[in-house]
């Protein structure tokens, strides 16, 4: 489309979304076209870190040379059979995720949502025909500030006025309680008809919600000691983002599976998504094992991609790529790094209160309030200085670059916050 008069292509690109799509987001002013590694480019050229990682989902960087060599490959021989057929690469990447994580089955599925709602209809199943539980009696605790995605059952169980107001009517069947509360939730379990705990590990969505350090690991074991499932929802968390392979196992990458970590309590369901494709393709997937698993019997659940052998070789590279390039190390030392130097920033600025996270899970607690514009304000001006970043809810800014990101490319990015925050001027 030709250029009008003083307008840039940006601004012209923007104009197209506003008038032709559903205005269901509102994206920071920038118009991305290009990416490679922690870096993307507008469409005027400009050069920026990627401080989103499209929610943690590029947690390899963009465009990963070996997984879209993957990609390339696949899709020039197969993409989609359904599963009215086998295909020749589900088999294989079912073995290598469920030696991976360590479970014994895998159900694949698309998106974080899709598996989501997967893992709630199994923990359902399983209720009925494995706790005998009433029919139709079974509930599933969750968290105050959750999130696991956008569809309507989801959204039911959500306390986000802007994700649930005018969707019901609402499923039923959930119990909310607050958030690394292991009092709340000890209440909560005596309720027999309860079947499951859906939890993600941190709290992506309500701010880089760090919990006690021990919460995770009782919470499991009281879920165990009810037999109750655990349903870990690492969409955001896993693959290596918060310094561990997932954010239940704790401090390595090893699953769990050292001296190192007793700490690891593995989830009854484990829900992946976002980076489990390295964000070249929509990937996700439900672990579990035998006794949980087999209540999904042919006909019961499904879905047309799942389990395509595009995304089943793009989501082995892009795990091989996780363990390859020691991923998990990676974000826990530079996430160390960063969350010291903040430290320092915010000696010497009364903008910011607070920085809070795990691995290369960050966030800052910006000085203002909620309603305010400011944190959406700093995140212009660090765009203008190369940087690219977004807030979650109101004063809170997420800061959660690709693991891939290297000490110096750290510090530089370091720098250009540091210099935003200095300079930054609130609006009155
Ligand atoms: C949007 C938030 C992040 C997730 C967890 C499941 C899903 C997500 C823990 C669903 C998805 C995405 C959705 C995206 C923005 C982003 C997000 F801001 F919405 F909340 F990351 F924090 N579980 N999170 O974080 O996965 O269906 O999207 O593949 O909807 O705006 P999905």
């Amino acid at each position: 489309m030709s250029q009008t008069q003083n307008t840039t292509r940006s601004e012209e690109l923007i104009e197209l979304e506003n008038n032709y799509g559903a205005h269901n987001y509102h994206p920071l002013p920038v118009v991305l076209d290009r990416g490679e590694g922690v870096y993307v480019w507008d469409v005027e050229g400009n050069k920026y870190f990627d401080f989103l990682s499209a929610y943690s989902a590029v947690n390899q960087g963009h465009c990963h040379p070996r997984i879209i060599g993957a990609l390339k490959e696949q899709a020039d021989t197969l993409t989609l059979t359904s599963r009215a057929f086998y295909n020749s690469k589900l088999g294989e990447y079912e073995k290598y995720i469920t030696e991976y994580f360590g479970f014994d089955r895998v159900l694949p599925m698309n998106t974080g949502a899709e598996a989501v709602e997967t893992a709630i209809k199994i923990a359902r199943k399983w209720a009925y025909e494995k706790k005998d539980i009433g029919h139709y009696q079974a509930k599933i605790i969750v968290c105050e500030g959750n999130f696991h995605g956008r569809t309507t059952t989801i959204i039911s169980f959500s306390d986000d006025p802007d994700a649930r107001e005018n969707f019901g009517p609402y499923t039923p069947g959930f119990i909310r309680i607050p958030y690394d509360d292991i009092d709340a939730l000890r209440e909560a379990l005596e309720d027999e008809n309860v079947c499951g705990f859906l939890v993600e590990p941190i709290q992506g969505e309500a701010g880089v919600n760090t919990p006690d350090a021990a919460y995770i690991k009782k919470a499991a074991q009281m879920c165990k000691e009810k037999n109750v499932l655990f349903i870990a929802d690492e969409v955001q968390t896993g693959i290596a983002r918060t310094g561990s392979l997932l954010a239940v196992c704790g401090n390595c990458n090893c699953q769990g599976h050292c001296e190192k970590q007793p700490t690891y309590t593995q989830p009854d369901i484990l829900i992946l998504g976002k980076a489990l494709s390295g964000g070249v393709y929509p990937v996700s997937a439900v672990l579990a094992n035998n006794e949980v698993m087999k209540v999904i019997q042919p006909g019961q659940h499904g879905s047309t991609f799942g389990g395509n052998p595009l995304a089943a070789v793009v989501a082995v590279e892009a795990l091989e790529v996780i363990k390859d390039e020691k991923l998990a190390q990676n974000a826990r030392e530079l996430g160390e790094l960063f969350r010291s130097e903040i430290r320092r920033i915010i000696e010497k600025s009364d903008l910011v209160s607070k920085v809070r996270g795990k691995g290369l899970l960050n966030a800052i607690i910006i000085n203002d309030h909620p309603s305010s514009t400011t944190a959406w304000d700093l995140c212009v001006k660090l765009k203008e200085n190369g940087l690219l970043a977004k807030p979650t809810h109101g004063n809170i800014i997420r800061f959660a670059p690709p693991l891939v990101m290297t000490k110096q490319e750290l510090l530089e990015c370091v720098a250009i916050i540091e210099k935003t925050i200095l300079e930054f001027k609130k609006t009155v």
